[in-house]
């Protein structure tokens, strides 16, 4: 494989690690835990792994000899930066337990261990990729391991390989489904542990225990410094405004982490909007009037930034989406059957008088993506919705109804862009550099120490990494039950913006500046080599998080 020189200056970095990863550890364990809420019923479902206390390595002085281990890891979900450095500090964790120990891959997500598809990962594998971005060692994937015959299938091959330890890299769904799983596996004494590592771009996998998801941090960065180059461009030629459309499923921090490193004109938080049951009218006002009050001043451009899950919260969409969703499950030979310049007139025609009104404002493109693209559930792909461009032809709109009022006289031309896919696989920063490796490297302690239904943990991670604290985090600490396709379920609570959270207040404090004045800050590139300070610095949300 060819490799760039910052490639191959950067496949020599050595992670930075806590303290106490550094010689042998000893774990200490804390009190028993809890589930954040609903205790009685996820006491029930998780008879074997609930309450179990949570662990902090720490330094220890006396020399163990354990037997080798041999291990199995799945990367399962969208990519995040630094997936490859959790590999890396697992591999290298088993070996230093014991050199004989073996590392399993499974192939493309979970569906690797349900259909036997692995490869195992010797230390050649491991250096090609340390520092990397990507999933690509051995690949991610979407398959839910949820059922038992799922989980007796994987025990046949993890039997095979004589694996006695589980690695699951994902999300909240999962984490929660790597419990399941240890839960069941312990349930039937199968001398499987399982232990999952918290990963997405998103950041909405963090509570109390687990401070932040790798990959936020380096997806973050990768955007803000588009965005600031966008900004800067914007501010050269004073003749655009461009609507951005920033990744993350359902939860704004990536859009409010961006605004806070690039202080845009613009940055609409999905939350707020929900908690404040504002309309798409609501926020095109919002927007239109910043673009009128601006053009007083000759400044016709600007930047709006906006999350990818926004349609959803918002509380009149949600209600469509939801009628739709139903009515088109019900009718959907019909719908088909109808000639498509007339599908419009159709569904107005079909919806209660709210919905209706909605969805005949919508503009033409926007109303046809919301009859289209159902998932295998049934729900509309609201993440294809183009949510820039909606937005931006409702604001030219409102603009030229202000226009004959005599309100408004400036000039919109507007450009659009949607960035995700350009940070999940960007190669880490050096804090996911440094946080997932020690994150692999966690999960060998919690294997070494015999625990299962764990998540690995490393906090204080604001400090230098010498005084990262590593340990592990039962679970079912961080569950509740949640209603999922209609049924209760046990799932780890999901991490929304919290609108009285120091990030949001910060970015409140703010936005009203950033509105008018062009306040733009330019971020730059990720940085490898220089100053600690420009290297290594967490996000923005993580230090106005962790300040105290
Ligand atoms: P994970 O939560 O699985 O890490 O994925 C997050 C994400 O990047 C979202 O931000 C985005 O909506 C989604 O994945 C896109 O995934 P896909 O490319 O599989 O459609």
């Amino acid at each position: 494989m060819t490799k760039s020189a910052l490639q191959l200056a950067r496949a020599a970095y050595q992670p930075k690690v806590p303290a106490a990863l550094k010689s042998t550890v000893k774990a200490v364990d804390g009190e028993y835990t809890q589930s954040v809420a609903d205790q009685e019923d996820i006491k029930r479902l998780f008879p074997n792994t609930y309450g179990m206390p949570v662990v902090t390595f720490e330094k220890s002085k006396e020399k163990r000899s354990l037997p080798a281990i041999n291990a199995g890891v799945i990367l399962s979900g969208g990519q995040a930066p630094g997936g490859h450095n959790v590999i890396a500090g697992l591999f290298d964790g088993i070996k230093a337990i014991n050199k004989d120990s073996r590392l399993y891959g499974f192939i493309l997500g979970p569906g690797g261990l349900i259909n036997h598809e692995y490869k195992e990962l010797t230390g050649d594998i491991i250096d090609e990729y340390r520092n990397t971005g990507g999933f690509d060692m051995i690949g991610s994937g979407r398959t839910k391991l949820e059922t038992k015959e799922q989980f007796d299938k994987g025990l046949e091959i993890l039997k095979k390989l004589d694996i006695s330890a589980l690695v699951i890299i994902g999300g909240d769904d999962s984490n929660t489904n790597a419990c399941v799983l240890a839960e069941y596996y312990k349930s039937i004494n199968a001398g499987v542990q399982v232990i999952g590592c918290p990963k997405t771009i998103d950041g909405d996998l963090k509570n109390e225990q687990i401070e932040t998801s790798f990959g936020f941090d380096t997806a973050c960065k990768v955007y803000s410094e588009v965005i600031g180059n966008i900004e800067r461009d914007c501010n050269s030629a004073q003749k655009y405004w461009h609507f951005i459309k920033l990744m993350g499923r359902s939860a704004s921090h990536i859009a409010l982490e961006c605004a806070l490193q690039t202080q845009p004109n613009i940055c609409i938080i999905s939350e707020e909007v929900e908690a404040k049951n504002q309309s798409l009218d609501d926020i095109v006002t919002y927007i239109a009037a910043i673009v009128a009050k601006r053009s007083q001043e000759g400044d016709n451009f600007g930047t709006v930034l906006i999350p990818e899950g926004l349609i959803e919260f918002v509380p009149a969409m949600k209600r469509l989406i939801a009628e739709l969703n139903d009515y088109l499950a019900k009718h959907d030979a019909e719908f088909k059957m109808i000639k498509k310049s007339e599908q419009r007139t159709y569904i107005i025609s079909k919806l209660t008088k709210e919905n209706a009104d909605l969805f005949a404002s919508l503009p033409e493109g926007v109303a046809r993506q919301l009859t289209l693209d159902r998932d295998p559930h049934g729900n509309v792909q609201v993440s294809l919705i183009e949510t820039e461009k909606l937005l931006s032809e409702m604001v030219a709109k409102k603009l030229e109804l202000w226009r004959e009022d005599g309100r408004y006289d400036g000039k919109f031309s507007a450009l659009h862009h949607f960035f995700g896919y350009e940070g999940r696989c960007a190669a880490p920063s050096n804090y996911d550099a440094d946080y997932c490796y020690s994150l692999g490297y966690t999960a060998s302690c919690l294997i070494a120490e015999g625990k299962t239904g764990y998540m690995s943990s490393v906090r204080n991670t604001t400090a230098p990494a010498d005084q990262w604290i590593a340990g592990g985090i039962p679970v079912t600490m961080m569950m509740n039950m949640e209603r999922r396709h209609g049924e209760m379920k046990p799932v780890i609570r999901k991490a929304l913006v919290e609108l009285d959270g120091a990030p949001f207040k910060a970015f409140t404090v703010h936005r009203s500046t950033w509105a008018l004045t062009t306040s733009y800050v330019y971020p730059g590139p990720i940085q490898y080599f220089g100053p600690s300070s420009v290297c290594d610095a967490p996000t923005r949300t993580l230090q106005l998080e962790q300040a105290k």
